[in-house]
């Protein structure tokens, strides 16, 4: 073995177990007590937690929007994703209009090799479905990309998918074992709001939460998910961030639908509240925050087991683009959050507001399985060794000055975590250990997915 990590509680999203972790050649090859064969490098895990690197599916990196491009890359992002115990990154590779999705791919491919810190691959986001395109995606599958994402929304941006093409992707992707993504918002509400309060001179970041009500995020998830029913194909609602989305989900899963839902750290630990704050135009992203109410019924479905993911949506701009003094429609939307995610949900399970193998499950298993990464998400022999470890007992207040993106302001600065992340391997290799950065650039590979539906 190359390295055994010993006396520690290994968490999986449905197991916790004292045992040690046998390592070789990037793969767990045992579990079990008392490993040891006097040549493997011995990590010492006592009173600590073994637990499966993340699985981040939600992250833009270099992504241009609103006349300037997020801050993070596939370096610095993937940094950051080593340092908050992430050891695999789907992000976005967005088909330009009358691209084909292949050569999407590989343009992004391009732009990926050689440059990351962890494990990556991306979801491809449809903006132009020809004839020509619907017919690739069946191939895209086959070659290791089974998920599809699409906007309702963004449509001035060009962007969305009207009703009709967003219908025949779904046909397609569930004809292929492709699953689809969705960000749904109603465009033309978002429109119409956003000028009435333009027209009143009613600019600051509060107005870009009011021109996205609830019910803007609640009827088109409502929308898409009759599709989805109609069709019973596969659905991945991005982001959920309001209580009647949630509740159409759970009604569509009870209902024996394949309707997933992911949400977010922000949604789960920030309410409206947020677009009130002197700073609040950092905290401008769609969908906004809502309401308590929202903020609980996204936690009990957290709970329960009727959220399956939790993205970052890592979507991070500067200072100076987030605090110009422009009227919020030029406000870059998004926020960051891929260092954070899964040792917020770690610490949240730590505190008590869920078991272990819930944060477990939303932060590793869950995304790993819903999109094909057969050899994440679990301590588990034949898995790659993508591990994390977790000191329980260590506490920590995020600050801007600690974190490893290249954002230069967190909206999470101050935030007490519970638990410190020790030490993160990806496929055996130690890429971040006791807060020192010990992996080469380029070590991430692109991961071969498989499609996870029926
Ligand atoms: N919303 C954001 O706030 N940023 C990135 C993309 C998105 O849908
Ligand atoms: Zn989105
Ligand atoms: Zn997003």
């Amino acid at each position: 073995m190359d390295t055994i990590i010993k006396n520690g509680l290994i968490v999986n999203a449905h197991e916790s177990f004292k045992a040690d972790v046998g390592i070789k050649n990037g793969i767990i090859c045992c579990i079990g007590r008392d490993l040891n064969d006097g040549k493997a490098r011995i990590v010492d895990a006592a009173d600590k937690y073994v637990l499966p690197g993340g699985v981040e599916p939600h992250a833009h990196f270099s992504v241009p929007f609103f006349g300037t491009v997020s801050c993070d890359d596939y370096t610095s992002g993937t940094r950051a994703a080593a340092f908050g115990g992430v050891t695999t990154v789907l992000d976005f590779a967005t088909q330009e209009k009358g691209r084909s999705l292949d050569e999407t791919a590989k343009a992004r491919i391009a732009m990926a090799q050689d440059k990351t810190y962890v494990d990556y691959s991306f979801h491809l986001i449809i903006t132009d479905p020809s004839d020509d395109v619907l017919a690739e995606i069946p191939r895209m599958v086959s070659l290791g990309f089974p998920s599809i994402k699409v906007y309702m929304v963004y449509k001035k941006e060009g962007l969305m998918v009207d009703d009709a093409q967003m219908y025949r992707i779904l046909k397609k992707t569930k004809s292929c074992g492709a699953l689809l993504s969705v960000h749904t918002e109603n465009p033309d509400i978002i429109d119409m709001f956003t000028d009435e309060f333009l027209a009143k001179g009613l600019t600051s970041a509060w107005y870009h939460y009011l021109s996205r009500p609830d019910f803007v995020a609640a009827e088109a998830g409502k929308r898409v998910i009759h599709w989805a029913r109609s069709l019973k194909a596969p659905l991945y609602i991005v982001h959920v961030s309001d209580w009647e989305t949630m509740a159409e989900i759970r009604k569509a899963q009870s209902d024996g639908y394949p309707i997933y839902a992911e949400t977010c750290p922000q949604y789960l630990n920030f309410t409206d509240d947020v677009y009130k704050r002197p700073d609040a135009q950092r905290f401008i992203c769609s969908p906004p925050m809502k309401g308590e109410d929202s903020r609980r019924a996204l936690w009990a479905a957290v709970r329960d087991g009727s959220v399956s993911a939790l993205g970052s949506d890592h979507c991070p701009f500067m200072a100076a683009e987030k605090d110009a003094d422009k009227p919020f429609p030029l406000i870059p939307n998004g926020m960051m959050g891929i260092e954070t995610r899964y040792s917020y949900i770690l610490s949240e399970a730590i505190k008590g507001s869920l078991s272990l193998n819930r944060a477990v499950d939303i932060g590793s298993a869950g995304p790993a399985k819903l999109f094909g990464c057969r050899n994440k998400g679990s301590v588990e022999v034949g898995k790659d060794a993508d591990i994390v470890i977790l000191n329980p007992d260590k506490k920590y207040r995020v600050s801007q000055s600690e974190s490893h993106s290249d954002v230069d302001h967190t909206v999470w600065e101050g935030y007490e975590n519970y638990g410190t992340i020790e030490m993160t391997l990806c496929r055996g290799e130690v890429l971040v250990e006791n807060g020192i950065l010990k992996a080469e650039k380029g070590f991430g590979k692109l991961v071969r997915r498989y499609s996870s539906t029926p």
